[in-house]
C-alpha cells in the first residue's frame, strides 16, 4: 500500500522559500542525510574521478558512497567497467584499496576469481553442481564523459545523461582528458553537509573576500556584481570585461573551442553548466602567475590563452579545463556534518615532472582555496546548528547559481520523495 504519512522531509521540502538557503535540518538531521543519500546519490549520476585513474587495463579504483563501495576498473579490451565491492560468495569486500592493480580481482577470504568483465573465473570446493556463471559481480551503471567517469546505483538512471553528454562533448573533447595523467590528488574531509560544499561552490561572491590566491587569476566580476553598486571606475571595468568574454568567446569559438555557456542547472534531472571564461594576467591557468603551469599543453591546444572552461554537475561536481591542465573536483557525502572532497590534477599524460611541470607550481592556487572553501564550509555548518539559525536571502546579482542547486535539489526530492 501506498505510504502517504507526511514526513519531516515532505512538509520542510514543500515549504522551502524560493531565493533563501535551506532550513537548517537539511543541513543536520541524520535523517534528512539517509534521504539524500538515497534519493539524491542513490539516484543520479554522480561524478566518481577520471579515466586515467584506471589508465591500463588491470588498473582499478575504489569510490564509497554511504554503505555502498564500487570498483571502478579497466577490462583488457580498454573499457572502463563498474562493480559492486561485494563478493558473490558471503560477501566479503574484494578491493581494500583505493586503487591497485591486478590481473584479476581475488577475494583475499576464500579465493573466489572475478576478472575485470565480473565474471566468476574460479571458486574452488563448491561441488560439481556449483554454477559461477550466477556468481558475477554485481555491475554498476558507469559513463564517461570526454573521461570524466560517472556512475549510478540506481536500476534505472536518469535517461538525460545522453543529452549532456551531446552538448558538453566538443567543449570538453579538446582538452583530451583520456590521455592526461593524474599527477596530484588531494582528499579533505570538509567539516559540512555536502550541501554546503556545493552551495559554497556555486557563487564567488565570498570569493574577494576569501581568496588571494584564487583572484589572482580569476576576474572578480566574472560571477556577478550589483550594478548599481558601481562607480564610474567599476562601470568601466565591467565594460571592459564583459568585452573581453566577448572577444574571447568569439575568438575561441572561431578556432573550434565551443565558449558560450551552458546553463541547464535546475531544468534537467542531470543539472549541468559551462562556459569558457578568460582569466586575467597573462590569461593562461589558474596559478599564481597566471602562466601555464604545464609547457605540455592538453590535446590539440596550441595556444595558452584558452581562459578556463567551468564544467558543474548536479550533484556533486565542479571542473576547471585549462590548456594546460585540468583541475577536477567530487563531492561525497559522509554523514550530516562532513563531506569528502576529493580534487585531481591533470597534464598532458607526456609531460615530464620538473621540465614540464612543477606540482607545487601546479596545485597552489587550488590547495589554498580548498583550504579556505572548507573553513568557510564549517563556518556555515556550526552556524545551522545553532537554534538562532533561520534561512537568509541569496543575492539576485551574485547567488543565482546557488538559488539553482537548491532548486535542483528540492525540486529532485520533492519528485523522488514523494513516491
Ligand atoms: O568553480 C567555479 O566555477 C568558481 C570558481 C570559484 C567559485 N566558483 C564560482
Ligand atoms: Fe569472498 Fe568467500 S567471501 S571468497
Ligand atoms: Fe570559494
Amino acid at each position: 500500500m501506498l505510504d502517504t504519512t507526511d514526513t519531516h522531509l515532505q512538509a520542510l521540502l514543500r515549504r522551502r522559500k524560493p531565493g533563501y538557503s535551506l532550513e537548517a535540518p537539511f543541513y543536520t538531521d541524520p535523517a534528512i542525510f539517509a534521504a539524500d543519500l538515497d534519493l539524491i546519490f542513490g539516484r543520479h549520476w554522480i561524478y566518481v574521478g577520471v579515466e586515467p585513474d584506471v589508465a591500463e587495463p588491470g588498473d582499478a579504483m575504489v569510490i564509497d558512497i554511504g554503505k555502498t563501495s564500487v570498483i571502478i576498473a579497466r577490462t583488457d579490451d580498454g573499457e572502463v567497467r563498474a562493480f559492486h565491492n561485494v563478493c558473490r560468495h558471503r560477501g566479503a569486500r574484494l578491493v581494500e584499496e583505493y586503487k591497485t592493480t591486478v590481473g584479476n580481482l581475488v577475494c583475499r577470504y576464500h579465493a573466489w576469481t572475478y576478472d575485470f568483465d565480473g565474471k566468476l573465473l574460479f571458486a574452488e570446493h563448491m561441488g560439481k553442481d556449483f554454477d559461477t556463471s550466477c556468481h558475477g559481480l554485481k555491475p554498476v551503471h558507469i559513463r564517461s564523459l570526454e573521461g570524466l567517469l560517472f556512475i549510478c546505483l540506481a536500476d534505472a538512471p536518469p535517461d538525460d545523461f545522453d543529452a549532456m553528454a551531446a552538448r558538453m562533448a566538443p567543449y570538453l573533447a579538446p582538452h583530451d582528458l583520456r590521455n592526461a595523467k593524474v599527477v596530484a590528488e588531494s582528499v579533505i574531509i570538509e567539516p559540512g553537509n555536502w550541501k554546503l560544499v556545493m552551495e559554497n561552490n556555486r557563487e564567488c561572491y565570498h570569493c574577494a573576500g576569501n581568496h588571494p590566491e584564487l583572484t589572482v587569476p580569476l576576474f572578480a566580476y566574472g560571477f556577478g556584481f550589483a550594478p548599481e553598486e558601481l562607480d564610474e571606475v567599476g562601470r568601466l571595468e565591467a565594460r571592459r570585461y564583459a568585452d573581453l568574454v566577448e572577444t574571447s568567446h568569439a575568438q575561441w569559438e572561431s578556432c573550434g573551442f565551443p565558449s558560450r555557456g551552458v546553463e541547464h542547472l535546475d531544468d534537467m534531472i542531470t543539472g549541468f553548466r559551462t562556459e569558457r571564461l578568460p582569466l586575467d594576467g597573462a590569461g593562461e591557468s589558474h596559478t599564481g602567475d597566471t602562466r601555464a603551469a604545464c609547457r605540455k599543453l592538453l590535446g590539440s591546444i596550441d595556444d595558452p590563452r584558452h581562459g578556463a572552461l567551468h564544467f558543474w554537475t548536479q550533484p556533486n561536481s565542479w571542473h576547471h579545463f585549462m590548456s594546460d591542465h585540468v583541475v577536477t573536483f567530487s563531492v561525497i557525502p559522509l554523514d550530516a556534518e562532513q563531506s569528502l572532497l576529493r580534487t585531481r590534477w591533470l597534464v598532458h599524460k607526456d609531460a615530464v615532472e620538473g621540465v614540464d611541470y612543477d606540482v607545487e607550481n601546479l596545485t597552489s592556487v587550488w590547495t589554498a582555496t580548498n583550504a579556505q572553501d572548507s573553513a568557510l564550509v564549517g563556518l556555515c555548518q556550526e552556524g545551522a546548528r545553532s537554534p538562532a539559525y533561520e534561512p537568509g536571502p541569496y543575492s539576485p546579482h551574485t547567488e543565482m547559481l546557488v538559488e539553482k542547486f537548491s532548486n535542483w535539489y528540492v525540486g529532485r526530492m520533492r519528485a523522488l520523495n514523494a513516491r
